[in-house]
């Protein structure tokens, strides 16, 4: 019996999130025995240059030597302890430090939870039950927020997943990205109902689509206009993009920003802030509640916060390196004639005539080319996400020769899925 045969035996799909599972490439996933740097090991002993990075945390790579550290001493002192700690206060002040909108900030244990407690707080808020979100933007999989989702949802062709309330997606209203005459309409036939619009600054689970010049000052100045809250979903984005994430980017301060990914160092971790107003409705302080016994974990925070000191220490050499580095791939694939979605380090090579600026564009593309071309680059000891609808994600850790034999790869594997 294989790892995958075993695994099915006991796991909904032989996996713990949907997206690992390799269906939409026809292949059994990898299981993974260790990484280190820009490297992953499977179990048969392979090595693959890794762009899954685990979705997105380790900006670093793998088992960084300070963050594993940092983990392991924190595991000497206690695992947990439901009873606040100094490191929930330094990680949450390295977070306002960098994105300074966060005047307040709560730790939680998913981007799932964040952007949930965030969605709850801008209705508490507003005393309004309405959102407006994106096709092929991904929150995360609480109810209201599984409505023509991206990523997994993406992939596996269930947008909007069964077990979902019609009175809750009733709520959430929904647009095309990049497209602010579709929100003003929503806003128009809706007026006085709609809490907040809660968006990825830079889509990343439709691929790689970057906002269209003025889309979030477009969006900023529409929820003022309408008395709604702006979230931006900086799980993918946060410490990524830039240091101060999408909102530093593209100069756009929303309400409330929603964090996961670099802010955990590779632990479960995550936080929701925003204005001090707001976020003082939160419990204890006011009536929107939320909670959790891991919350701010100690040893969670631990990792988060020795990959947030190495990130303000480098910030100014290491941002400009990780955009070069993720030009350097765009060209390659370019070079190929696959057009590219990329901002910073975070890019997607689309198989479409041109890079999507919205979902409908996105699910044009040629599926079975990708896969084609997923096959080819796992072949040649290159790791990337099974999925025309992720991204490739860009480490500190990737090495001249790992980009080299990354740009070798493409081409090849472009050409593969070209001759299918
Ligand atoms: N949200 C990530 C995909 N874009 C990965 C988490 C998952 O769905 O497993």
């Amino acid at each position: 019996m294989t790892e995958f045969e075993r695994a099915q035996n006991v796991l909904p799909g032989g996996v713990n999130s949907p997206v690992r599972a390799f269906r939409a490439v026809g292949r059994d996933p990898l299981f993974i025995a260790r990484g280190k740097g820009g490297l992953i090991f499977d179990t048969a002993g392979r090595e693959y240059i890794d762009y899954v990075m685990s979705w997105g945390p380790l900006i670093f790579g793998h088992a960084k030597e300070e963050i594993v550290s940092a983990v392991t001493e924190a595991a000497k002192g206690g695992l947990t302890f439901g009873a606040p700690t100094v490191r929930e206060t330094e990680l949450a002040e390295e977070i306002r430090f960098a994105a300074p909108y966060m005047e307040r900030v709560r730790l939680v244990n998913s981007g799932t939870e964040a952007t949930m407690s965030a969605v709850r707080l801008a209705r508490g808020y507003t005393g309004r039950d309405k959102l407006i979100k994106f096709a092929g933007n991904y929150h995360g999989h609480s109810d209201g927020l599984l409505v023509r989702a991206g990523s997994g949802c993406m992939t596996g062709a269930v947008p909007d997943s069964l077990g979902v309330p019609a009175s809750y997606a009733g709520d959430t209203l929904v647009a095309a990205y990049n497209d602010l005459a579709g929100v003003e309409a929503l806003f128009a036939a809706n007026a006085g109902k709609v809490a907040c619009v809660i968006v990825e600054p830079v889509a990343a689970n439709m691929g790689v689509v970057p906002p269209k010049a003025g889309f979030l000052q477009g969006l900023r100045a529409l929820c003022d206009k309408n008395g709604a809250l702006l979230i931006f979903d900086e799980v993918i984005t946060g410490f990524r993009v830039a240091y101060g994430g999408a909102a530093q980017l593209y100069g756009v301060t929303p309400d409330l920003g929603c964090f996961g990914k670099v802010v955990g160092g590779g632990m479960p971790l995550a936080a929701y802030g925003g204005r001090k107003e707001i976020m003082e409705l939160v419990a204890p302080l006011g009536g929107v509640y939320q909670a959790g016994t891991l919350s701010g974990n100690p040893v969670a925070t631990a990792a988060g916060l020795a990959q947030l000191r190495l990130l303000r220490e480098r910030r100014g050499t290491l941002y400009p390196a990780l955009d070069a580095a993720g030009a350097r791939l765009e060209a390659a694939f370019a070079a190929a004639g696959v057009p590219v979605g990329r901002v910073g380090s975070i890019l997607t090579p689309f198989f479409a005539p041109a890079a999507p600026e919205n979902a409908a564009e996105a699910a044009a593309c040629d599926t079975r080319a990708f896969a084609v071309y997923f096959g080819a680059m796992l072949d040649m000891g290159v790791y990337v996400a099974p999925s025309q609808f992720e991204a490739m994600f860009v480490s500190a850790a990737h090495t001249e020769a790992h980009l080299a034999a990354t740009e070798a790869a493409a081409a090849h594997a472009v050409a593969s899925a070209r001759k299918r």
